[in-house]
């Protein structure tokens, strides 16, 4: 696998070839799709850059987001599970005010790959809303997914209506996507940050355990 090529297809929104690539990924057996998606991820940040930098606008964004669900989708069968082991339920979304859900549906294969039942709220979802499903489900674990700067704010919301409703106790929450950081962790108040699908699903079947 040639992920140098791959980034490349993903940063120049060559489609054809980057889905070339990925099938080809899942031929030879479906070993190196982490991989894959990690250099469609580094594709993904020259996007962001050249979208900053006036090269690319915004349909060109959009035609990415298309193109790295696409590539996914290819690959999700290599990142599933066999189904047997069920940890336990719980909820993942993007923040309100975030309509960015690329990452989160790649933390959402890689949880369900790891045993999860993932109640999937979606995108742009209120504090309340979450509460609400926490509460409703008896849900003890949390993911919060955002892209945007202002995704921190809606992270803290998040957890300070947990406070508001009591409930603050009896939920784990995890945060992450790329403006986060432990320093931004510390002021959600959140319980746990990643960066990677990876850690994320070691932190929850963690708390799932205990
Ligand atoms: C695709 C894209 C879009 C698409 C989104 C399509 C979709 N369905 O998601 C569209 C076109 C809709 C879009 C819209 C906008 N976007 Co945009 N977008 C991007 C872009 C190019 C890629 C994002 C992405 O999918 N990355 C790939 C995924 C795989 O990475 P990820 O999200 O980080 O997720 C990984 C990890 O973070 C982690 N992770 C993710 N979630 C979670 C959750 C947990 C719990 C854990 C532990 C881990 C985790 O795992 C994932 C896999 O490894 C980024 C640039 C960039 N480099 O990120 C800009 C970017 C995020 N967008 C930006 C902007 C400005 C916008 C707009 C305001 C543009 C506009 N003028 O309208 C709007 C905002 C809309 C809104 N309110 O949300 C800025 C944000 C600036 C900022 N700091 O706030 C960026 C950084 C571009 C830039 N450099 O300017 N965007």
């Amino acid at each position: 696998m040639d992920t140098k090529a791959i980034l490349d297809a993903m940063a120049d929104l060559e489609e054809d070839e980057l889905m070339e690539m990925m099938q080809e990924v899942m031929d030879n057996g479906g070993a190196d799709v982490n991989d894959a998606l990690d250099a469609c991820q580094e594709g993904m940040k020259i996007v962001g850059e050249r979208f900053e930098e006036g090269e690319y606008f915004v349909g060109d964004l959009i035609y990415a987001g298309e193109i790295l669900t696409a590539a996914m989708e290819i690959v999700k069968p290599a990142l599933s599970g066999d189904g047997s082991q069920s940890v336990g339920k719980m909820i993942l979304c993007t923040v309100k005010d975030d309509l960015h859900d690329i990452g989160k549906n790649i933390v959402r294969a890689m949880l369900e790959a790891g045993g999860f039942e993932v109640i999937d709220l979606g995108i742009d979802v209120p504090p309340e809303k979450i509460v609400e499903t926490a509460k409703a489900e008896g849900i003890k674990i949390i993911a919060l997914s955002g892209v945007l700067t202002l995704a921190i704010d809606s992270m803290k919301a998040t957890v300070d209506a947990f406070k508001a409703a009591g409930m603050r106790d009896d939920v784990k929450i995890i945060v992450g996507g790329a403006p986060v950081s432990e320093a931004a962790c510390a002021t959600i108040g959140a319980d746990e940050w990643a960066y990677s699908p990876k850690k994320t699903v070691t932190v929850c079947q963690g708390w799932a355990a205990s």
